[in-house]
């Protein structure tokens, strides 16, 4: 495996590869099958995201959005900021910032000074964002930051400045509960006394609204998710045949869990060339490739038990689907 490994490091992203190959080995090695959701987002992963978040089905982001298009003044006035220190606005996971926008523009509009930390796992994400905000904001001072969350964290640490934490879309719902409570006190540990955090989660809801947000018509959930294999493909020289799996999304409604698999239609056998290994999949064998969350107030107390957080206001949309919650370190 070593030769295979050096062999194929591209300049560009020596670490990120490897570590894609390590989580490979990995998950197709244990028993049910797994992926991380985090590889969904390359290039081509990031735009059949933005389709997803302009479906209808998906209501997480329209949800989301009428909050900061709607709520911006009660959203800032939560975050308590003087206007007369700077601060630093880190959003985690910023994608095309299509919420966050809005934000950006009020915060500029009343003369607030801060300057923006759009922090997320794809390059590609981030030179897009900050294109177009360069053009709608031209005086907005941003840094990006690539990177995963977990590693993020230990730079943000150092920032001398006061903190607003920006962590939307639902985005914390590819944890599960002990991945969020050790994630959220991790992140509070980041901060001072003080410092906000805006946390976005879609709240639990019935069946017959959350699982067409994972089942689209169009199929662009399907092919989002079949993106991890076409990503091996790409990246790791593997021979996955994207037509002998299928996309199957679950939704347990007491627990407000969403679940992501793809299922192998037949007894197949697929060969990763640059881990040098074969896998075998059996008719209807599964591959777990994302959990999507859904929250209530308790549920969220639960995960912040430990930490030095707390609620200070919570947000809704209009149709009561989706909440920004305001904590207080
Ligand atoms: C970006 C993690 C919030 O789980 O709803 C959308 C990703 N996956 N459709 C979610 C996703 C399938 C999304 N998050």
């Amino acid at each position: 495996i070593e030769t295979s490994v050096k062999k194929t490091i591209n300049s560009e992203s020596k670490t990120f590869n490897s570590l894609f190959k390590m989580d490979v080995l990995k998950g197709l090695s244990s028993h049910p099958k797994f992926l991380s959701s985090k590889y969904f987002y390359d290039k081509k992963g990031d735009a059949l995201f933005v389709k997803i978040m302009n479906m209808p089905e998906y209501y997480l982001t329209n949800s989301e959005y009428d909050i900061f298009k709607n709520k911006t003044e009660a959203l800032v006035h939560g975050l308590d900021i003087n206007k007369n220190t700077d601060f630093d606005l880190i959003e985690l996971g910023a994608g095309d910032g299509m919420k966050t926008k809005e934000l950006l523009k009020y915060l500029d509009r009343e003369n607030y000074q801060f300057t923006f930390i759009p922090v997320d796992i794809s390059q590609n994400a981030l030179n897009n964002l900050e294109t177009s905000l360069n053009e709608e904001l031209p005086h907005l001072s941003i840094e990006t930051k690539q990177g995963d969350y977990f590693h993020v964290l230990e730079d943000i640490k150092t920032l001398p400045k006061p903190k607003v934490i920006l962590f939307l879309g639902s985005n914390i719902g590819n944890l599960n509960d002990d991945q969020a409570r050790k994630f959220m006190l991790k992140l509070s540990n980041t901060l001072h006394k003080n410092d906000k955090i805006v946390l976005g989660i879609d709240l639990i809801k019935s069946e017959d609204i959350v699982l067409p947000a994972y089942n689209d018509e169009q199929g662009i959930t399907k092919q989002f998710n079949l993106n991890i294999l076409a990503r091996m493909n790409r990246e790791l020289d593997a021979d996955f045949d994207l037509n002998a799996f299928t996309h199957s999304p679950k939704y347990n409604e007491e627990e407000g869990i969403a679940e992501s698999f793809l299922v192998s239609k037949i007894d197949q056998t697929v060969r990763i060339k640059v881990l040098d290994m074969t896998f075998n999949f059996y008719k209807n064998e599964t591959i777990h490739t994302e959990i999507s969350r859904k929250y209530n107030d308790s549920i969220l107390e639960h995960i912040l038990e430990h930490t030095d957080l707390n609620v200070k206001d919570k947000l809704t949309d209009s149709k009561n689907y989706f909440a920004d919650y305001i904590l207080n370190k």
